[in-house]
């Protein structure tokens, strides 16, 4: 039975999968489980309704949001029809449940390792006790059958992912990671409110499963999956009305892929960075989004009864221009599509869209105190990374004050981008190069640093702790690309 199971999902896949892999090199890719397709030719998933289930609050009190999280072993199913064997989550679900809570609340997660290795859970972005950040620095991990009680306040409404931070490159890209979503007291919720996950997968062509990371190259580069996921999965279709308001809240939990994102015939707004909603919402194109990054956008749906628009990804090159790695990322230079919002009969008068209000950013350039001065290198010949020329964890601890306006400054040396990322306070760009970022700026815990560039950051640093920093492509972060803070 099983092996007849499999047979069968294995002709879907066949089908849909074969295409994008073979594709993939030409630049004209398309995802298994095709959105191009109709219902009855492609398998793909039935629309869902747009919006989001919160995991159970087990604790009925107000203030208080109470959650079982365990990690575990998880054959999920990304969209081919093969589960993967190798397949990790939380609560057994890709990604895992997405707690919900309202700003100011206490989070109680009760969490359980059930995998074989050590784990720690690290809330990204939060600005909490760093005896609760899951930073390997300041708790002892969790061994295998352990539990323990994360307990911690949400201070900012906002957009936030939780996920290991001790083997996360392995982990994450299996499936364990999971969201927090902070609301503020007068947000005034969309007609359409959408987390998405945007994911990537590298699959072995022949068995659908996690590829192994088998080259020097990929391990120096960040692994770059060749199947896009929005959910976990590569073929979901949401059902959208027109005129609905929609609130696409998408975070990055991908290895190293930067995307690059868009919904076809839909005027964007970016309302929301890392830290929560922006004081000044601009219109964009499109939305980058480096690994560990987030963005909230908004839009109002505009399309005929039966019409499929889709969020797509464009080719982010993630080497400066000129570099030998163009071809390193197997989707190529084309656009691919992420998901697709079907849109059903009629029209609806949508509720208006609302920013919530928030104070304008405080800093207008670099402040008095200049905190550290950081030089990121790679040794594309040696192989190696580097902050400071060290790798962790002999990179030197960087001491700075707690509650004094700081300013940052992360130099690149290197010929590619790198996602850096602070633990447990919040940043504000005030420069990339010496001049003042091209768009309105929101609070960010983690930013871009383009190649042979200077980015300049500003925080108040309202935070004390041990807090860990680091390049959020996984495998930088595991060869080295990391250091320690104290704010004191
Ligand atoms: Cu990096």
């Amino acid at each position: 039975m099983y092996a007849a199971t499999r047979y069968v999902a294995r002709g879907v896949i066949m089908r849909f999968l074969l295409p994008t892999v073979l594709l993939a090199c030409t630049g004209e890719a398309d995802l298994p489980g095709s959105h191009t397709g109709g219902v009855e030719d492609s398998g793909a998933l039935e629309p869902e309704a747009c919006g989001y289930t919160p995991a159970p609050d087990l604790d009925a009190a107000e203030g208080v949001v109470e959650v079982d999280l365990t990690a575990s072993a998880f054959p999920w199913d990304p969209g081919t029809g093969v589960p993967l064997t190798e397949g990790v989550a939380y609560n057994e679900s890709v990604p895992g449940p997405l707690i919900e809570a309202n700003v100011g609340d206490t989070i109680v997660a009760h969490f359980r390792n059930d995998l074989s290795e050590p784990l720690t859970v690290h809330w990204h972005g939060i600005r909490l006790a760093s005896d609760m950040d899951g930073g390997m620095q300041m708790m002892e991990p969790i061994q295998p059958g352990e539990t323990f009680d994360y307990v911690f306040t949400v201070p900012d409404a906002g957009f936030y992912w939780y996920h290991p931070h001790l083997a996360g490159a392995k982990l994450i890209e299996r499936g364990l990671h999971g969201r927090l979503l902070v609301h503020a007291d007068d947000e005034v919720p969309a007609d359409c409110d959408l987390p998405i996950s945007l994911d990537d997968l590298l699959l072995d062509e022949d068995t659908l499963q996690v590829a192994p990371v088998d080259t020097d190259m990929m391990q120096l580069m960040g692994r770059l999956g060749n199947v896009l996921l929005a959910n976990g999965r590569s073929d979901r279709r949401v059902a959208l009305t027109a005129g609905q308001t929609v609130l696409l809240r998408l975070v990055n939990p991908s290895n190293a892929r930067y995307w690059d994102v868009y919904v076809e015939g839909q005027s964007l707004q970016v309302v929301a960075t890392d830290g929560g909603w922006i004081p000044e919402p601009y219109a964009a194109e499109s939305v980058v989004l480096g690994p560990g990054e987030r963005a909230t956008v908004q839009f109002t749906a505009t399309g005929s009864p039966g019409e499929e628009v889709r969020l797509m990804n464009k080719r982010f090159q993630l080497h400066e221009e000129g570099g030998d790695m163009i071809e390193y990322d197997p989707l190529g230079n084309g656009e691919n599509p992420v998901l697709a919002f079907v849109f059903g009969e009629g029209s609806v008068a949508g509720t208006p869209w609302v920013q919530p209000s928030v104070p304008a950013m405080p800093y207008s350039g670099p402040t008095e105190t200049l905190g550290h001065h950081w030089v990121l290198e790679e040794d594309m010949m040696g192989g190696t990374v580097t902050i400071d020329g060290e790798a962790w964890p002999n990179v030197p601890v960087v001491d700075v004050a707690a509650g004094v306006d700081t300013t940052f400054e992360i130099e690149n040396k290197s010929e590619m981008h790198h996602p850096f990322h602070i633990h447990g306070n919040n940043f504000q760009i005030v420069a990339i190069n010496g001049e003042p970022p091209a768009t309105p700026q929101g609070w960010k815990d983690t930013w871009d640093i383009p190649p042979r560039s200077t980015v300049t950051v500003v925080s108040d640093l309202w935070n004390p702790g041990d807090w860990m920093y680091h390049c959020h492509i996984l495998e930088h972060a595991e060869d080295g690309m990391m250091g320690e803070m104290m704010v004191e």
